[in-house]
């Protein structure tokens, strides 16, 4: 099988993915932030940018926010913005990695009072879904430790469930909450949420509108990603994807870009798990585009996931299972193979002008002139980054 058949192009046409405000925004490492001519300066430019990456791909209908980052005095205001430019509000993120306050930890911490901020926090997160529509609060702690025997690993577990439990309780009935976990940085020795394992534990422990985020950075070098999607998903605990890619560590890359293959094997358990197209499990970027324009970078993003979606799509089921019933190890190696290196781009780009979208979106939206239009108009203010 090398064509996408109807069954396939509809599949792809329902395909969503949420773009991360933060990618909008300056971003770098440790060493320097560069800045970019038209990088948005508050959130609603940041909406519109990523209305642009929609408006060329249709792939893209909903916008991540980060709180503080993306403060606004007015969320129902924000959200006509989203919504006249054709996206609506998603994710809404909580942030307890910027603080002096959280530097020994925020939800696990042993001083009530900051505990207490951090839970605060994340009530007031949960006040601004209210506001935005945002059905899902995505929580990432950056709490753990550097030094064997500087904490009590069991109490700041027992501490975490009880202020998740805190959280838990104020989400509104079609609201959820996404535990995202993560192996280290910024703690090396431990990390309070290090693994799917934990994330599950916890989130387990609150309920069914508690879920565990995957993001594909997160992980040791060598780990089966896909495995783990398998598992969350077999257990119905796979709530959301941040997408990206890695060479190292936490790179933060353009999905797809460092691994393709992985990305389609990613998605192939997507797939085989009922995930694909599930309004339960929600496909996000979380990317930072330190050196590359970052609409173009975004809409590169999510080709490169329409991409492998249609490469994972078209692996024959009937001819895996059989072969594999029969242990033909080569040949069920072979089908994965066959799909993953069949070139549906032009498929791809036939399907993009039958919807009235150029053929190649990233080419369209560099001769559209906009990249230019909001260097000219941007000047003055600050620049928003990550981190504000
Ligand atoms: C942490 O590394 C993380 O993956 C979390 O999702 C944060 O919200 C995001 O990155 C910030 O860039
Ligand atoms: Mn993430």
């Amino acid at each position: 099988m090398s064509t996408l058949t109807a069954d396939h192009l509809s599949a792809l046409a329902q395909q969503g993915i949420e773009l991360p405000s933060w990618a909008f925004g300056n971003s770098g490492t440790r060493f320097r932030v560069f800045a970019t001519p038209g990088t948005p300066r508050d959130p609603f430019e940041k909406i519109a940018d990523a209305a642009q990456v929609n408006a060329f791909t249709a792939l893209a209908p909903s916008v991540a926010l980060h709180i503080p980052w993306d403060k606004v005095d007015d969320y129902a205001a924000l959200r006509t913005y989203a919504e006249d430019l054709g996206v609506s509000l998603g994710t809404i993120n909580s942030n307890t990695f910027q603080d002096e306050d959280y530097k020994f930890g925020a939800l696990t911490h042993h001083d009530e009072r900051i505990r207490r901020k951090a839970i605060d926090h994340h009530l007031e997160c949960i006040d601004i879904m209210d506001a935005t529509g945002s059905r899902d609060l995505k929580i990432w702690l950056a709490e753990g430790s550097n030094y064997p025997g500087q904490n009590d690993m069991r109490g700041r577990q027992d501490r975490l469930q009880d202020s998740l439990q805190q959280i838990y309780a104020r989400l509104g009935q079609s609201q959820r909450l996404v535990l995202e976990y993560k192996f280290f940085e910024p703690s090396f020795y431990h990390t309070d949420v290090p693994d799917w394992g934990t994330s599950y534990a916890q989130v387990a422990a609150l309920g069914d509108r508690a879920l565990v985020c995957l993001d594909t950075g997160h992980h040791a070098p060598g780990t089966n990603i896909e495995f783990i999607v398998m598992q969350l998903l077999r257990l119905g605990k796979l709530g959301s994807f941040d997408f990206n890619s890695r060479f190292y560590a936490d790179d933060d890359l353009i999905v797809g870009s460092a691994d393709p293959f992985q990305l389609f094997r990613i998605v192939l358990e997507v797939i085989r798990g009922g995930g694909l197209n599930n309004p339960d499990v929600a496909f996000m970027l979380d990317q930072c585009h330190n050196i590359e324009d970052k609409i173009p970078g975004q809409i590169r993003s999510v080709l490169n996931v329409q991409e492998m979606t249609a490469r994972a799509l078209l692996v024959d089921r009937e001819a895996l299972t059989a072969a594999q019933t029969a242990n033909d190890v080569l040949a069920a190696n072979g089908i994965l193979m066959d799909a993953f290196y069949t070139d549906v781009r032009p498929q791809l780009a036939q399907w993009r002008e039958e919807r009235g979208l150029a053929a190649d979106p990233l080419a369209a939206y560099l001769a559209s002139g906009y990249q230019q239009q909001i260097a000219d108009a941007r000047v003055g203010g600050t620049q928003a980054g990550w981190g504000a």
